[in-house]
């Protein structure tokens, strides 16, 4: 019996109860009722309203006098002239609406004789299922979001024939927001609309049918279905985003998939899946009647304060099947809810928030063997270039390209609303591009750095034309903000607007520092040529970064200056990116600052931190990386326990998808880590997962790792590496490398006792036995 499965005994009773599916760019909630049945249906790229050029005009002009002021320790009067003179006009950029629902209606079902009903997610299938006996009648449905057929399919059977009667319909806003619905020959229905004026995208949804044994009929709206033995529904949709005529294409390609048949087009979505989530797989221990159980009551058990470690592992497998159902080539990247928004205003308007959340979404993507689900992140990028100059030179004067806190599909990069802790900080693009870095760091792929460097390049001339000399001689961004608090002044003012915070010191020095490294790796490597004046540069730049500083109270200090926060358990702990996802502060290369780290972590949460889900989550991957595994799985569980919905996404509250992929990337940073010049197996092992094996984690260098603990300690590990070279590894016991038979010689560092190296050649598969 398959472990990785979700389990339920009753339909959802509301949204957070039901059950995601997607195939990356079509996204459906189940809620698994046997009579009136329910499908909330996504599709990415249905936006409201097209493209503007929302960048303030007046910009430039306000920009030296918000300079001016900042530095004279006048915050708010800065604050208001921005206000007026940095928003993006209109305030905001555009919002993110769901498609619609599917309404199935079954017949001759009496929900009262209903019995032993259950309703599951597979995750090694990414099918949801509902199961229920009805006077003797075994009824099932299938539901799948296929990538490789681009629909989402629903499949009722029964164990005994002419069982199955429903009707079907589309439906959106109750029809509020839907210019047509109709029948399309006697075997599809369709809904279509426009969203947001001329400019905006079309939309169209189709839904065709087949039915085996009985009758299948259209009807006005609806899909009719009588007395068959079994039916299978095809979902399709698209947008004028993509296609030139949406109905035309959801109508022809329903009826393409519909015609296949069922276990092949099943077979091609499972074997599509399994190649990417195949990949790794995660035992944590625990007791294994424990995933016969509802997931509800396996949270409830954990609140109350009982262990559950394979919930643990079914949350890890869980945020790598969220990133294949909502993040696949050439859709759009997972926003804040994934691709499984229910409101036509939804929370931060379901879009991009590219001051932690958006990054978070894709921290598991490279950790854990996911690096096609990165690619929708890359693109964006891609496409935030040619706004993003624009953004650049009209408001701040400066080459290269910028964002600001948010963006949305048409990749806007002018800022979001005037909410002043967040909008005016302009380093959005510069952190994006790290993941351009990080992609090449884990995969070693030469080609896609080279591709990327010219991107990593132009947001770095961005932020060396951004920087400003601040009184002391150094350069800081100014304006900007430490995302999203604020500190006290002296005279007991607050204020949020400020000149270098410490995020963006730490985000610019990672990034000129990669793009450095970039340049040197790539003319070693390809002998190309590499581009001295902006080494020359941003190696200048970098020299005249202020330094990290230790405040008063012993924390990384957030500000320039050793300002008071206004909230001291803020949810954002900006000023840690140095830590996580950067690289900059390590237990071993900065002890002092590490201390630091761990200060500012134990400062926040002593004052209610992590209240958030992505804080939380954000919290474990903190905790990880100071090798403090209890403090890492103590905030795991409080993830699970006060962050968690009962379909185990992430409740901010509500609802957003982040905190599931930043736990999932937590979980894997507990196990591996490959940030600090050598492969770190099991650095922050809880007491809690005695016993585990891990297999197929990725880490930096392009290593493929297995590992095998027991007793809190490593038996076995397995490395293969990409490229032929020095593999530096460390762990906590001695090992002895083997490659089959043979042992391999390894070189023990001169610094550390437990950092080891030995050659590797590219593809092989080496084993180290602990002695
Ligand atoms: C940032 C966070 C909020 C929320 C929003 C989408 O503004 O501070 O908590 O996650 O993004």
């Amino acid at each position: 019996m398959s472990r990785l499965v979700m389990k339920y005994d009753r339909p959802a009773a509301e949204w957070n109860e039901a059950l995601p599916i997607g195939n990356g760019r079509m996204g459906a909630m189940v809620f698994g009722h046997p009579v009136s049945e329910r499908l909330q249906l996504n599709e990415d790229s249905l936006w409201y309203g097209g493209p503007r050029d929302r960048n303030n005009p007046d910009a430039a002009k306000v920009l030296p006098e918000i300079r001016r002021l900042i530095f004279e320790g006048k915050p708010r009067e800065a604050e208001r002239l921005a206000v007026t003179g940095l928003s993006g006009i209109p305030e905001t950029q555009r919002h993110y609406e769901p498609l619609g629902q599917l309404l199935l209606h079954f017949e001759g079902i009496d929900p009262d004789a209903v019995e032993q009903y259950q309703r599951s997610l597979d995750l090694e299938r990414a099918v949801a299922s509902v199961e229920f006996l009805h006077r003797g009648v075994r009824h099932r449905r299938e539901y799948y979001a296929s990538c490789p057929d681009q629909a989402i399919i629903v499949r009722a059977t029964a164990d005994r024939p002419g069982q199955i009667s429903l009707t079907a319909r589309l439906e959106r806003a109750r029809w509020r927001y839907v210019d047509a619905t109709g029948r399309s020959g006697t075997d599809a229905i369709y809904m279509t609309g426009a969203s947001g004026g001329a400019e905006g995208v079309s939309f169209a949804a189709a839904v065709t049918a087949r039915a085996e044994g009985g009758s299948l009929d259209a009807v006005g709206e609806h899909l009719v279905v009588e007395h068959a033995d079994s039916v299978t529904l095809v979902i399709t949709a698209a947008t004028s985003f993509r296609e030139k005529e949406p109905l035309a294409h959801c109508l022809a390609h329903a009826r393409t998939v519909c015609a296949a048949p069922d276990d092949e087009r099943y077979a091609r979505h499972v074997r599509d899946y399994r190649e990417l989530f195949g990949r790794v797989s995660l035992a944590l221990g625990g007791d294994e009647e424990r995933s016969v159980l509802p997931v509800p009551e396996r949270l409830e058990r954990l609140r109350m304060g009982e262990e559950d470690p394979a919930l643990a592992a079914l949350y890890f497998q869980y945020g790598r099947y969220l990133l294949i159902a909502s993040s696949r080539p050439g859709s759009l990247p997972a926003n804040l809810q994934g691709i499984w928004n229910d409101h036509f205003l939804p929370p931060w308007d379901s879009k991009y928030t590219i001051n932690i959340n958006a990054q978070m979404n894709y921290w598991p993507a490279e950790s854990c063997a996911l690096p096609e689900c990165h690619e929708p992140l890359f693109d964006l990028i891609e496409r935030l270039r040619e706004p993003g100059r624009r953004t650049a030179r009209v408001m701040y004067g400066c080459r290269g390209f910028a964002a600001h806190h948010n963006t949305d599909i048409w990749a806007d990069t002018a800022p979001q609303d005037t909410y002043i802790p967040a909008s005016y900080w302009p380093l959005g693009a510069a952190w994006l591009c790290l993941h351009l870095w990080e992609h090449y760091r884990f995969t070693q792929d030469l080609p896609f750095l080279e591709r990327s460097l010219e991107t990593m390049k132009e947001a770095a001339r961005f932020v060396m034309d951004y920087l400003v000399e601040g009184p002391s001689g150094e350069l800081v961004t100014c304006p900007s903000v430490s995302p999203e608090n604020s500190y006290v002044l002296p005279n007991g003012e607050t204020g949020v607007l400020c000149a270098g915070p410490t995020m963006d010191t730490q985000i610019i020095r990672a990034l000129l520092g990669a793009c450095v490294e970039a340049e040197r790796v790539l003319s070693d490597r390809t002998g190309k040529a590499s581009d001295e004046a902006f080494i020359r540069e941003a190696e200048l730049v970098l020299k005249r970064l202020p330094k990290e500083k230790i405040g008063k109270l012993g924390t990384i200090q957030e500000w320039y200056e050793d300002y008071d926060e206004a909230e001291p358990g803020h949810r954002h702990i900006s000023h840690l990116f140095a830590l996580h996802p950067g690289d900059q502060i390590t237990p071993r290369r900065t002890p002092e600052l590490a201390q630091a780290a761990r200060r500012t972590l134990e400062r926040r949460l002593s004052h209610g931190g992590g209240h958030t889900g992505w804080s939380r989550a954000w919290i474990i991957n903190f905790w990880a990386r100071l090798e403090d595994g209890e403090q890492a799985y103590d905030n795991l569980v409080a993830l699970l326990c006060k962050s968690t919905l009962p379909n185990l996404l992430d409740n901010h509250p509500p609802f957003q998808i982040d905190g599931n992929f930043g736990g999932t990337a937590g979980i894997a940073e507990m196990l591996l880590q490959s940030h600090d010049g050598a492969l770190h197996l099991l650095p922050a092992l809880p007491k809690a997962w005695p016993s585990g094996e891990v297999a197929g984690l990725r880490a930096r260098g392009g290593y493929e790792i297995d590992i095998r603990w027991a007793d809190g300690e490593l038996v076995e590990a397995w490395i293969t590496s990409r490229c032929d070279g020095a593999c530096t590894f460390r762990v906590s016991r001695d090992v002895e490398v083997r490659l089959g038979e043979r042992e391999v010689a390894v070189r023990r560092d001169a610094r550390y006792a437990d950092v080891m190296s030995f050659e590797a050649q590219a593809g092989l598969r080496y084993c180290l036995k602990a002695k």
